[in-house]
């Protein structure tokens, strides 16, 4: 049977799939029905608020643990609630978020809790220092956190200076909507990362950007690439002593991966993992529970294509013996 809606009774969307006190929670976006004007902007994804999903085994019943954040308790928060992370330290949880701030830029805010299923206290402001969409929280072996973002055209990445200095960053206005670099001989634009302080709501490095680069030639994957280069929906997980960096292609709506030896890369692109779904989106996490590997995704079947009404589903994913991923074929 082809992978059905996680749930049905909301559109759900962006999940970010962790194991946290030995079930499956899934923080995705929260979609819902808007007569905004679907743009290049994203504008139509106006979200206002998270749920937190919760599942003890693939196939089983799914928890809607309600509301767990509104935008309207978030003070720096103006609009759009987009894709969340999660992440959890000596028994707090943390929720990491982008939203448009008072100004209209997107920025990264944290809230804070008790349980994995919320509800989430968000902090006043975003964390300084960030900026874009995405978050996708990272705790390596060792107990160090990073934050990898970025998406660009409505992300504004590419409003963002390429130096990767973070809060020293100058945001250029004149670069808002579908722009970015053009031309096989220039570079594409980066996702970032930083390390995260130990008290995972501040930036305990500069802004970095992370380097993708092409298998035979070592170069930078170019501007002109849209079947590799990064637009949106970072992801990191590990497998076997090496780093997986996944995003999706934005507008040719592929999810690939890139393979590196560090959190901080360089990555090298290494393959699909997911063709396009129904709707322009895609947008993914994938996670380890009880030995197997699982891909969260979503797609716009339950809403028959309407973009920004979505909902999460999950297919097992295996890895063959390079390493390289590929869908499970019996679902
Ligand atoms: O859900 C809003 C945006 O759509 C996300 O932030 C992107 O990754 C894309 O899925």
């Amino acid at each position: 049977m082809a992978p059905q809606p996680l749930v049905t009774h909301i559109y759900t969307a962006d999940p970010s799939a962790h194991v946290f006190e030995g079930k499956i929670y899934v923080y995705p976006s929260h979609d819902r029905e808007t007569d905004i004007q679907f743009n290049d902007n994203g504008d139509q994804y106006d979200m206002a608020d998270y749920h937190v999903l919760s599942l003890s085994e693939p196939g089983g019943p799914v928890t809607d643990h309600g509301v767990v954040l509104r935008a309207e308790d978030i003070p720096w928060v103006s609009k759009q609630l987009w894709a969340p992370d999660a992440a959890t330290k000596d028994g707090k949880y943390y929720l990491y978020f982008p939203a448009r701030d008072k100004e209209g830029i997107f920025r990264i805010g944290v809230a804070v809790g008790d349980s994995p299923a919320g509800p989430f206290v968000p902090d006043p402001e975003p964390i300084r220092g960030s900026y874009s969409i995405d978050p996708a929280c990272f705790v390596d072996d060792d107990g160090q956190a990073y934050l990898y973002f970025g998406g660009i055209w409505g992300g504004q990445l590419q409003c963002w200076s390429s130096s990767g200095e973070g809060e020293g960053d100058k945001f250029d206005a004149s670069m808002s909507g579908p722009q970015e670099p053009k031309g096989y001989d220039v570079p594409a634009l980066l996702p970032r990362a930083a390390k995260l302080s130990s008290d995972m709501r501040s930036f305990a490095s500069a802004v970095t950007p992370l380097e993708i680069r092409d298998e035979k030639t070592g170069a930078l994957l170019a501007a002109d690439d849209h079947d590799r280069r990064f637009f949106e929906a970072a992801w990191m997980h590990r497998y076997r002593g090496k780093y997986y960096f996944s995003y999706s292609t934005g507008d040719t709506h592929y999810l690939v991966y890139a393979v590196g030896d560090s959190p901080l890369g360089p990555f090298t692109y290494a393959g699909r993992i997911l063709e396009p779904v129904l709707g322009w989106t895609t947008h993914h996490s994938i996670v380890e529970f009880r030995g197997k590997w699982y891909l969260f995704y979503h797609d716009c079947e339950l809403s028959k294509g309407i973009n920004h009404l979505r909902s999460v589903k999950m297919r097992e994913i295996v890895y063959d013996d390079q390493g390289r991923i590929s869908l499970a074929e019996k679902q």
